[in-house]
This record gives structure tokens, sequence and C-alpha cells, in this order.
């Protein structure tokens, strides 16, 4: 019989404390039943958002041969997903692990630059060129409403018209040739996530604000909509599950009284996601 558990080649950094990255990524995942197979980017003591002094390596290095030796082994993914790279040959060492996989691996790239309009103090114009390239290599990309415009050359703003935002989805469209998710749009009645695949579409999905904002919750969306799309989900049912589960593990975490700087409280709500 064939093994039911999927494989999840993931680029990514490695914060240990935070609950961003691979600290959510995993867990998340797995609930999910996959199997996720962790290459690190770099390793951290903390995320960087709220944390100062944090112990930093640059695992950029190791990256080729943690590659070659998985395929030397023979080891065959049924989905590729990156996230935060930490520097512009990162990026194009991803590039070229793309490019080496069977064309059927679905390819999921979470472009993570920026939020609230700015980008992390560690991405450089030349990232976001490559940031650019590597979008084009994708079948699904999560950008948020400020990588959205960091991708296309435009300036954030904080609210966008229908038409505007249908504009932007599109030409997102165009950039991967895939699939479309917008986090983090506001709208008069709350926030949520907008989406364009195939059909172009535009489609919305809002829930209520949540007064407190947390690290981390990204990459959670990130993943909990991977693993619906991995189960054969469509794209419509995934982003929808993604964007209730970040809605009730926002309002869980925020009835308790900790830093948000620690991110959402994952562990508790994680069996939501299992089946
Ligand atoms: O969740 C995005 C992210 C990932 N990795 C690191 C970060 C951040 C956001 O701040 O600092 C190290």
């Amino acid at each position: 019989m064939k093994n039911p558990v999927l494989k999840i080649a993931a680029v990514h950094d490695l914060s240990g404390f935070g609950r961003c990255s691979f600290s959510v990524i995993l867990p998340t995942l797995s609930a999910m039943g996959h199997q996720v197979c962790p290459l690190p980017t770099a390793s951290l003591s903390t995320h960087t958002g709220g944390y100062t002094g944090f112990v930093f390596r640059d695992l950029t290095p190791d990256m080729e041969g943690w590659w070659r030796h998985w395929q030397k082994e023979g080891v065959e993914f049924d989905a590729f997903y990156s996230g935060f790279l930490g520097n512009a040959e990162q990026i194009d060492i991803t590039l070229d692990m793309i490019d080496s996989l069977p064309r059927d691996t679905l390819i999921f790239v979470d472009p993570v630059m920026g939020d609230d309009g700015v980008l992390y103090s560690t991405y450089t114009e030349e990232m976001r060129e490559g940031m650019k390239r590597l979008v084009r290599c994708a079948d699904v990309i999560t950008p948020n409403i400020t990588e959205a415009a960091f991708l296309l050359d435009k300036k954030p703003k904080s609210s966008y018209t229908e038409d505007e935002l249908y504009e932007i989805a599109r030409s997102l469209t165009e950039l991967c040739s895939g699939d479309v998710v917008i986090t983090g749009v506001e709208s008069p009645d709350g926030v949520g996530a907008v989406w364009m695949g195939k059909d172009k579409k535009l489609c919305r999905y809002i829930h209520e604000k949540h007064e407190k904002s947390y690290p981390g919750t990204g990459d959670i969306f990130a993943s909990v909509l991977l693993g619906k799309l991995l189960k054969g989900d469509s794209l419509d049912t995934s982003v929808k599950c993604a964007c209730d589960f970040i809605y009730s593990v926002v309002g869980y975490s925020k009835q308790f009284d900790y830093p948000t700087r620690e991110g959402v409280l994952l562990e508790a709500r994680l069996s939501e996601l299992i089946d």
C-alpha cells in the first residue's frame, strides 16, 4: 500500500522562540497529516520582530549540500514550500532547487518580505528583484498586501478600492502564472484575504478585525492553506479554512495577558486542524 503521508520540502529559517517560521510551520502541517522536511536557511534564537540581540547563524553555505544529499538519497517531494529568505544568494539557491524538481511538484512560495507598508530591515532591492523571479516559478503565492505591492513595484497603501485589488491580483497572476492569495486586506467590515485563481475571478473572505496582531500568523496561514490544498481541497475552501483558523487562534490568544511578540497560542488550538 502507498504511504499516505505527503512530503513537503520546506525552506525557511528556524527561530527558536516567538512562534515564527519552522516553530509554527512544523506543528501546523504535522497536525494536518503532512511530513515537513526542513531545510533551514538560518537559525535565530528569536524572530526579529520585537526582539533585539538575538543569536543569528546564517546557514547559506549548507543549503546546496543539504539539497544535494536529499537528491542523492532519492527523496521525492510532493510539494516545495519557501518563506523568509535571508539574502539574495538564498533566493538563487532556492530557484536552483525548484529547477531540479519534477514538473508535477506543487511549488508554494510565501514571498515573505515585509508587513504594515514596510520591508523587513534585512530586505534589499536585490532581494526584492530575486523574490519576483521566485514567484514566477510558483503554483501558489501568498503575499500579504504590503508584499503584493512590493512585488509589483507599487508603493503600499493602507486601503484599496475593489478595482485596485482586482488589478493587483490580476497582475500577480501574470507574474506567477499560478494562484494568488493576498492576506491582510482591510475593508470596512474587517480584515481577510482576497484571491484569484485561473478563472481570474476576484474572491474575498473577511472576518471582523481583532484588535491585537501577532507575528507568525502569515506563516500559519500559508501552512494551513498548503496543508488543505495537499489534501485535495479547492482553492476557495482552503483559503476560507486558513482564514477561519487564524481568526480562531488570534481570538483565543487575545484573551490572555502575555507579550504579543511571543505569537499566537498555536499549541492550544492545533487540535482544530486534525481531521
Ligand atoms: O514570520 C516571518 C518571519 C520569519 N522569520 C523571521 C522573522 C519573521 C518576521 O519578523 O523575523 C526570522
